[in-house]
């Protein structure tokens, strides 16, 4: 890379700032988790941006009140909704990966106490490269994404569609 050296020290600055661990190229976006009652699994989704210059991976996932975060991958067959646990999800780098509804979420079991509407559970997700990054997930009936939806954005009931969620 060519910079000036001058532009440096302005650019180290730019990276400690940044959420989570100083230095981490991660950054988490839109993340939320439905409300779930007793002893049911809960789902949990969100984006990643890889900001870095190599691939990284999400290996895995804790928090707090939950007894284990597995990575599944929900998809359709015969017309019936079917999941299975993945080893991990690859991020290329500058690129991104989507967890969300039908697709790919975070499998929370054992979830004490359960989560209700308007709860903010605290996460820690763990990238193969990047190492621990940890993140706040409001606990929404739908995607709330107040960030980039911008402001006065209605959350409906309309886009419940009566599906478990995964
Ligand atoms: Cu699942």
């Amino acid at each position: 890379m060519n910079i000036p050296r001058l532009a440096l020290p302005l650019f180290l600055v730019t990276l400690i700032a940044a959420p989570a661990f100083a230095g981490s190229v991660i950054e988490v976006m839109h993340p939320w988790a439905r409300p779930t009652i007793p002893n049911r699994p809960g789902v949990a989704y969100f984006g990643i941006h890889n900001q870095g210059d190599a691939p990284d991976r999400l290996i895995g996932a804790r928090a707090e009140g939950v007894g284990k975060i597995e990575l599944h991958k929900a998809a359709q067959k015969d017309g019936i909704m079917t999941m299975a646990p993945v080893d991990g999800l690859e991020i290329p780098a500058g690129g991104m990966a989507h967890l969300g509804p039908g697709g790919l979420h975070l499998m929370m079991f054992g979830i004490e106490p359960p989560l209700k509407e308007g709860d903010i559970l605290e996460m820690t997700l763990i990238f193969e490269a990047a190492g621990e990054v940890a993140i706040s997930v409001p606990v929404s009936k739908t995607m709330g994404d107040p960030q980039h939806h911008g402001k006065g954005h209605q959350h409906g009931t309309q886009h419940q569609n009566g599906t478990t969620g995964n």
